[in-house]
């Protein structure tokens, strides 16, 4: 099992009345294989700090990994698992300085060529490839990359493991893994979910044909 299978994003922006936790924990126990920490609307660091560290220790009693998405001397702090940056956050050869041999390491790409910049950190445990499709959960979301980036990364032979983000759905699952991606990164499709246990379910590699 990968980490990257399904792997939940979500802060308090994405969520029903700010309520993150309770919404995190029908997820861990629907089946989540990773949560990232993305808060972009609480600005008041020492509340920020709190929620992480509720669902930081949330994550632990589930066993899955917890990271922080951008804020690396808050992942570092709170000792989470994994740090998560894009392109324009803090430079990856200085959060894997920071970071390395301390937790795991994810970094957004949206271009070919951001994934074979990315090839020569073998400290990333991951990079995450998107938009591929339409997204309404990221405000500065750049142009959407369609399943061709992964492809054209898997092509190459650039053997980073992949998970793929941006407007995904249960029902684009297959076609994503299919292209080359581990895993998929989602918002709105758990934060909506009627049946998170389904979804999750449907997600899941072992589901597939
Ligand atoms: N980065 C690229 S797209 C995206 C992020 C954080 C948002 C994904 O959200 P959704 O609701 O799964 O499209
Ligand atoms: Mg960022």
């Amino acid at each position: 099992m990968s980490m990257l299978e399904v792997y939940f994003i979500a802060g308090t922006q994405d969520v029903p009345h700010g309520e993150l936790l309770p919404i995190l924990e029908d997820a861990l126990q629907s089946g989540i294989t990773c949560y990232q920490f993305r808060e972009k609307k609480l600005s008041n660091p020492v509340e920020i700090e709190k929620l992480a560290r509720s669902c930081h220790q949330m994550c632990r009693e589930y066993h899955v990994p917890f990271f922080i998405n951008d804020d690396v001397d808050l992942a570092l702090e709170i000792q989470a698992d994994g740090i998560h940056v894009g392109q324009e956050d803090m430079a990856i050869s200085d959060v894997i300085a920071k970071c390395a041999g301390k937790m795991q390491i994810g970094l957004s790409i949206n271009t070919f060529q951001q994934a074979v910049e990315a090839m020569v950190y073998e400290q990333l445990a991951y990079i995450g490839v998107g938009p591929i499709f339409e997204t309404s959960s990221k405000v500065d979301a750049k142009e959407t990359t369609g399943l061709d980036l992964l492809s054209a990364i898997r092509v190459a032979s650039i053997d980073l493991p992949i998970v793929a983000i941006g407007g995904i759905t249960t029902e684009r699952v297959p076609a994503i893994r299919k292209a080359g991606a581990q895993g998929v990164a989602v918002i709105s499709a758990l934060v909506k979910s009627s049946n998170r246990n389904q979804t999750i379910r449907a997600m899941r590699r072992m589901d597939l044909t």
